[in-house]
């Protein structure tokens, strides 16, 4: 059955929602470089990776269900994060925010019985646990670590090990 407008517009602010967040963690990988630590560098560019694969995948679905999509413009990303629990507590409130963007989506979906996309977000639902988790789970490794420059070198060094999901 054919998407509906609404339905199709919603999904079309989820993508560009994804790629911000894709833009908004290589900006915070950037400044994990400029801070010397690769490691959580590149697990956020792998982050940022992901976010745009979520965009293609909702890009992908608004087809397969003969609707189209608009493509507006991003918003520039901040640099000059300060330090590796201040990128990680962001990174962490964001994915609460994107799980109530794809909770608000469900809701959309219940409220229209458009059971294709029910059943299509709940990949996503599943992904927002395991998003939250990490982050949060970084977060508390870090605090535990506190002023420990070897212990937040060897985070570092476990977080560089992250592959592509
Ligand atoms: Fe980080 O989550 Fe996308 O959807």
């Amino acid at each position: 059955m054919k998407i509906s407008k609404s339905m199709q517009d919603a999904i079309s602010a989820q993508i560009n929602a994804e790629f911000q967040s894709a833009y908004m963690y290589l900006g915070m990988a950037a400044s994990l470089e400029e801070q010397n630590f690769p490691g959580m560098a590149s697990w956020m560019k792998k982050q940022a990776e992901e976010e745009i694969a979520h965009g293609m995948k909702f890009f992908d679905f608004v087809f397969s269900r003969q609707g189209n999509i608009s493509l507006p413009g991003l918003k520039q990303a901040k640099t000059g994060w300060k330090s590796p629990l201040e990128v990680f507590e962001a990174a962490y409130s964001h994915e609460q925010k994107v799980t109530r963007l794809i909770n608000g989506l469900h809701d959309l979906a219940q409220k229209e019985k458009d059971h294709a996309t029910r059943a299509f977000l709940q990949w996503y639902i599943q992904e927002q646990v395991e998003e939250e988790q990490h982050a949060n789970d970084i977060v508390e490794k870090i605090k535990m670590i506190g002023k420990s420059v070897s212990g937040l070198l060897y985070l570092d060094k476990e977080l560089g090990k992250r592959m592509a999901e």
